[in-house]
């Protein structure tokens, strides 16, 4: 009896979960200087894609101060900056995933935390991945105007682009032994590797070079026209549209397929307003400038575009030297219906109200009977179906 009761009773023992097979990585490409190698192209890369979309940012959106001191020169300034950001970021893509694949093994490390340090370092890279696939994805796929989430693009882009600087300043920090000893060895000639590395980190090196020449050559076309006959990839392609230009937002699309010429007034609003039919504005003094549109999404090419100087109409308007001018568009409703003009580009000598394209009047698709055209701006802000200018 006394035996029996002392008896522990017997719990079913729970199988024990098979432990997972660990990967085991016997490449020596995962290695902190292949890492490095490669980390310094990204890094030029992704600074490069930073600073010019901090231009494109503040170029789109000036605070107050700054809106009359944006410079209207030099003309293709700011579609240099937009292509270099756009192939900056598509080049951008094969280097973050071959330096991905250098230091995946790295998540397999145990202890997977060894201390508050190391466990903050590792949560510094989660945060610099995320934020790195989040800028090049959304970014990569704004360039084909697709939007398949929630949120409004531009300032979840801007705002994601500083988690990133922070996260990366942070990772440079921690990594800087590393990649000095690299810089180090490098200089000193000391480098050494094993000898039967040597021909496959060369390969990972070439194959890498390879994948974003790749990329960049079938897409740069879209901004660098020279090189437009490669442009494969690109989602637009600098000849097809009307008038041998490319079109974001169609005619259709913002509801302009036909304005009508006979009613269409356009209105200035100034200490002397004034209205003016299109055949009236036709008989004004007729002014051309050879100007790029140079679209955020990546494109951007030259036309030839003629029509009536801003600053003539605005001095029709009494407004004193160094106005600001506000204009509206015909559209009712869309992002680009009203924009606003520092003096700079508002007095520039290129600055047109357009009437013709490519030596035609414009296509309803290329704001048909007026638009905007200034030097240095983003294409965002040439705005089409222009009704309205306002002197500020
Ligand atoms: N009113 C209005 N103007 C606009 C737009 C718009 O949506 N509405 N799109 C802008 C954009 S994003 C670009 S890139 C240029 C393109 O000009 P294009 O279509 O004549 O090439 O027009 C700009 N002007
Ligand atoms: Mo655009």
């Amino acid at each position: 009896m006394t035996q029996r009761a002392r008896r522990v009773p017997r719990v079913p023992r729970l199988p024990r979960p098979p432990s997972l097979p660990r990967p085991r990585f016997r490449g020596r490409l995962h290695d902190p200087r292949t890492a490095t190698a490669i980390g310094r192209w990204l890094g030029l890369a992704v600074l490069v894609c930073f600073l010019t979309g901090l231009t494109s940012h503040y170029v789109q959106r000036p605070p107050d101060w700054l809106a009359d001191v944006l410079p209207s020169r030099p003309t293709w300034g700011y579609r240099l900056s937009q292509g270099l950001h756009v192939a900056s970021g598509i080049a951008a893509i094969p280097l973050l995933f071959a330096k991905l694949w250098t230091v995946y093994p790295r998540l397999f490390v145990k202890p997977a935390i060894r201390s508050v340090r190391h466990g903050l370092e590792r949560l510094s890279v989660a945060v610099l991945v995320g934020a790195s696939l989040f800028q090049l994805f959304t970014g990569l796929i704004n360039t084909a105007e697709w939007y398949p989430w929630p949120f409004s693009f531009v300032p979840v882009h801007f705002g994601m682009a500083w988690v990133f600087l922070g996260a990366l300043l942070l990772h440079v920090a921690v990594k800087w032994p590393d990649i000095r000893d690299h810089w180090r060895a490098r200089s000193a000639g000391t480098l050494e590797l094993p000898a039967e590395d040597g021909p496959n980190r060369r390969s990972l090196l070439v194959g890498t070079g390879l994948a974003v020449g790749a990329v960049t050559v079938t897409t740069v076309g879209q901004s660098l026209t020279p090189l437009k006959a490669l442009d494969l990839l690109a989602p637009r392609h600098p000849d097809h549209g009307s008038q041998g230009l490319p079109v974001t937002r169609t005619a259709s699309e913002a509801g302009m397929a036909s304005v009508p010429e006979e009613s269409w007034r356009l209105k200035v609003v100034g200490p002397r307003p004034f209205e003016l039919t299109l055949a009236e504005l036709r008989a004004l003094p007729q002014v051309a400038s050879e100007l790029p549109i140079a679209c955020v999404e990546g494109w951007s090419k030259n036309a030839h575009w003629s029509g009536v100087r801003i600053g003539d109409l605005l001095v029709r308007a009494g407004a004193p030297p160094g106005s600001r001018v506000r204009v509206v568009s015909l559209e009712r409703r869309g992002a680009y219906r009203v924009m606003e003009m520092g003096a700079r580009y508002a007095e520039d000598p290129l600055t047109l109200l357009a009437l013709r394209l490519n030596g035609q009047v414009l296509s309803p698709d290329h704001g048909f009977p007026a638009r905007i055209i200034a030097p240095n701006r983003p294409g965002v802000w040439q705005t089409k179906w222009v009704e309205r200018l306002e002197v500020l």
